[in-house]
């Protein structure tokens, strides 16, 4: 089964708490149903035309249209309540003269993406692509006049990519039947459409949306998949109808999720705008993921570009998680990818070039939790994507299957590295230098499908024991973890308390170190850390907030025996109302 979150699809740029909020409303209400129609099982020929995909698991998302001539993101007529007729106006000034489809295709072709995904039409209403539907399209209101999706096909075909649309075919501002309402925000054209009596979502779908979408799956040869967004209250019926609508024009073409909010039959779930889940969704899944802070194109120099490794651990992490990531770029007005992002785009592909193999075709991991990386699979072998390289040695917790052998995948003579296995703990003796900055991968080849028994925390090489809250066991009523601040929260009542199970490997005298954030208001608790029987006092103190985090030494404790132990922290004393947010505890060896 698919987890509920994975339809928490939704952060908007205008006003991100409220739209998220009425998301993850929506989103709730909707969780038994998505639930309840994925253990309904597949729709008749999913997995067969999900295979390319799967196979993918990298593509680009494009987000280009008129409004890349302001810099100002796709939702600048939104945000400034541009009217209409003013921002009709952009298309007569829209030349993007610079477009080169084969460049574009050919630079994720190079960056090892499998697909892209490209705005048809978002928004703003305005048409991309050659349709009788409506004169504001950008082959009759441009002085461009060219069709950039004929273009795209040609080169995709050379390149070998699968071409796809987003289509936003809920949230219009130029169409006035188009909708507005979505519960009690308002994300349509109310500025110059405000009487809500007169929309008409149904008919919009059915005298717009559906007749342009079928000129998309006609004029453009095979379409690998249409990208539909921001579903609002589509009923499930229109919803349905949309998506049969794409199967029945062309079978093998995938839908994601976010066609509504609570269908049956999509291929594959879309979660977050650039949402790293923490753990896997489970099921069919994509990430979209903008390289910067905005889709469309921002020419705001403070616009922060994501690095190259930030990108290339995302990319393995959703891997990891047996999903695909969609990375979005946004050209400019006249036509070009933005050089930051070509370059981003380039350090990936070159990394994808040595590791590809680790990323393509891969399933998740078949480990809970790694503290170095993360791991991708494909029948006997794991792909350990190794983050922070550790001096000497990669210590691999609870594999069953015995290690047939290891070596580096940018080794191109695949030396073999020592292994040691010792009941399921395994080791892997490393080179000291990381061969990537970013993402070095370790492969093993091993007997069978991958076994691996429950993650316990393991002493690291340096003789560190590392404790993180999201491995804790939370014992208690309130107490939870919170993954936005990645600690355990909500710790109001004295009663709660955190353990963990973990593995020694050396006895050592260990320093004991919490990390923990508390709000002014509520310090002055006492807690006490206990482990091999011994226990230690620490007070907490005010860290400035319950974001704001120190590190505390309640003291010293030496440990004798090597094996699995338990350690747990506990409220001794709380005068306020709530103890602290923990992070993580640590041993660190003396
Ligand atoms: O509102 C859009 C946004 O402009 C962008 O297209 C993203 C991409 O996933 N989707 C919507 C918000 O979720």
């Amino acid at each position: 089964m698919v987890s509920p979150f994975v339809i928490l699809w939704v952060s908007y740029p205008m006003n991100k708490t409220r739209g998220s909020i009425l998301m993850v409303l929506i989103s709730l209400l909707a969780f038994g149903r998505v639930a309840a129609a994925l253990d309904a099982g597949p729709a008749p020929g999913r997995d067969a035309r999900l295979k390319w995909w799967r196979e993918a698991r990298f593509g680009m998302f494009i987000h280009w249209g008129i409004y890349s001539q302001l810099g100002r993101g796709e939702w600048v007529q939104f945000n400034e309540k541009i009217p209409g007729r003013e921002y009709e106006k952009l298309a007569a000034t829209f030349n993007p003269a610079k477009f080169d489809a084969d460049q574009w295709v050919k630079l994720a072709r190079d960056a090892g993406m499998k697909y892209i995904v490209i705005t048809a039409k978002h928004h703003d209403g305005f048409s991309m692509f050659r349709t009788k539907l409506s004169p504001f399209n950008i082959v009759d209101a441009t002085p461009f006049k060219r069709d950039p999706m004929a273009e795209l096909a040609v080169a995709c075909q050379k390149y070998g990519l699968k071409l796809c649309f987003y289509y936003s075919h809920v949230r219009e501002w130029h169409n006035p039947l188009a909708q507005s309402f979505e519960g009690t925000a308002n994300y349509g054209n109310f500025w110059d459409y405000p009487d809500e009596s007169r929309k008409d979502l149904g008919r919009f779908v059915d005298e717009f949306a559906k007749p342009q979408l079928k000129e998309l799956l006609t004029q453009y040869g095979p379409i690998g998949l249409i990208w539909f967004d921001t579903p609002g209250f589509l009923k499930d019926e229109k919803a349905g109808e949309c998506v049969d609508w794409v199967h029945s024009i062309q079978p093998d073409c995938l839908v994601n999720s976010r066609v509504g909010g609570l269908q049956t039959g999509w291929d594959y779930a879309s979660v977050g705008d650039s949402e790293m889940p923490r753990e896997s969704p489970g099921g069919d899944w994509e990430s979209p993921i903008t390289d910067n802070d905005s889709w469309g194109y921002n020419s705001d120099p403070n616009n922060r570009y994501k690095p190259p490794g930030v990108l290339i651990r995302m990319l393995a992490k959703c891997a990891g998680m047996g999903g695909n990531m969609l990375l979005n770029v946004g050209p400019t007005g006249e036509g070009i990818i933005p050089p930051p992002a070509a370059q981003q785009i380039e350090a990936v592909g070159a990394w994808m070039r040595t590791n590809g193999e680790s990323i393509y075709g891969t399933q998740a991991s078949p480990f809970k939790r790694l503290g170095f990386g993360t791991c991708t699979q494909k029948t006997a072998k794991l792909y350990f994507h190794v983050f922070d390289w550790p001096q000497k040695e990669l210590s691999i917790p609870g594999l069953k299957n015995k290690i047939e052998g290891a070596c580096l995948l940018s080794d191109p003579e695949r030396k073999a590295l020592a292994v040691t296995q010792t009941g399921d703990d395994a080791t892997v003796s490393l080179p000291s230098q990381a061969p990537d900055k970013f993402d070095s991968v370790v492969v093993l080849s091993i007997t069978g499908p991958a076994e691996v028994a429950g993650y316990t925390p393991r002493q690291k090489f340096d003789g560190s024991v590392s404790l993180p809250a999201v491995d804790a066991k939370i014992n208690g009523r309130t107490a939870r973890y919170e993954s936005d601040k990645d600690s355990i929260g909500y710790w109001t009542q004295a009663r709660d308390w955190v353990s963990w199970n973990f593995r020694l490997k050396r006895a050592a005298n260990f320093e004991v170190q919490v990390t923990y954030a508390c709000d002014e208001a509520y310090a002055g608790s006492e807690y006490v850390v206990e482990v091999a029987g011994k226990s230690l006092t620490g007070r907490v103190k005010t860290t400035g907030g319950w974001s704001t985090f120190l590190t505390d030494t309640p003291g010293s404790i030496r440990l004798d025996a090597a094996g699995d132990q338990s350690l747990a922290v506990r409220a001794t004393v709380m005068p306020k109302g709530a103890v602290m947010n923990l992070k993580t505890v640590v041993l660190k060896p003396l």
